[in-house]
């Protein structure tokens, strides 16, 4: 469980990002699918991640500390609305490319899909981008509460199939307002800290 987080650093630029041997989580998404809400419910914190209503606002990676440095959880900017034109390259920013492909800290990306949606075209290449750099993924759907029980196999499915899910990452629905599933998601953030990066040919 995660008993400790607290918030460390915000960075704009790799200037900004910590110096040690902490192995990180990063969380991505597309704006309102959640993850603030996620974070928040996850570090049993109201306000830890900012619930922001200004859809695609934050421009940073913001770090928090898991358990006395354990892990650090690192949120990065929602995508979807700050994507300039539909080339691949400009999906996210610069400074989340940078972060992605550089960060030797980096164990992993939790990346947050709507589970009433199919997900979008930034869905899929962000996806099909985190395999390509070969960084371990755990998926988690978010808004469960909202799926009537019949729906949830079947939107799981549909998921998988729209982003070619690869049997070897996790995938696991929850709710961070029901808290159903949630206190499965620390065990597979766990998993996912001891994953192998494994190129994909
Ligand atoms: N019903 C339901 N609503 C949620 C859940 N998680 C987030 N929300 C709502 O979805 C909206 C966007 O959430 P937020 O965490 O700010 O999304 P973010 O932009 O990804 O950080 C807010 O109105 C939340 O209250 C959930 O598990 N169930
Ligand atoms: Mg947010």
């Amino acid at each position: 469980m995660i008993k400790k987080a607290t918030f460390i650093t915000s960075a704009a630029a790799k200037v900004g990002w910590i110096t040690d041997d902490v192995p990180e989580l990063c969380f991505i998404g597309r704006s309102n699918v959640g993850k603030s809400t996620f974070i928040n419910a996850l570090t049993n914190q109201k306000k830890l991640a900012k619930t922001s209503s200004t859809p695609g606002k934050t421009r940073l990676l913001n770090f928090f500390s898991i358990n006395d440095d354990l892990f650090r959880i690192v949120d990065a900017p929602g995508y979807g609305y700050a994507r300039v034109s539909h080339d691949k390259k400009e999906l996210f920013a610069a400074f989340m490319e940078e972060y992605l492909t550089t960060r030797t800290n980096l164990k992993g990306v939790c990346l947050l899909l709507d589970m009433r949606h199919t997900p979008t075209k930034d869905d899929v290449g962000m996806y099909e981008y985190l395999k390509y750099h070969a960084i371990p993924v755990l998926i988690i759907g978010t808004k469960l509460d909202k799926l009537k029980r019949n729906d949830i196999k079947k939107n799981e499915k549909i998921i998988k199939e729209k982003i070619k899910f690869d049997q070897n990452d996790a995938f696991l629905a929850l709710s961070a307002t029901s808290k159903e599933n949630l206190a499965k998601a620390y065990d597979q953030l766990i998993a996912l800290l001891a994953k192998e990066q494994v190129k994909v040919a």
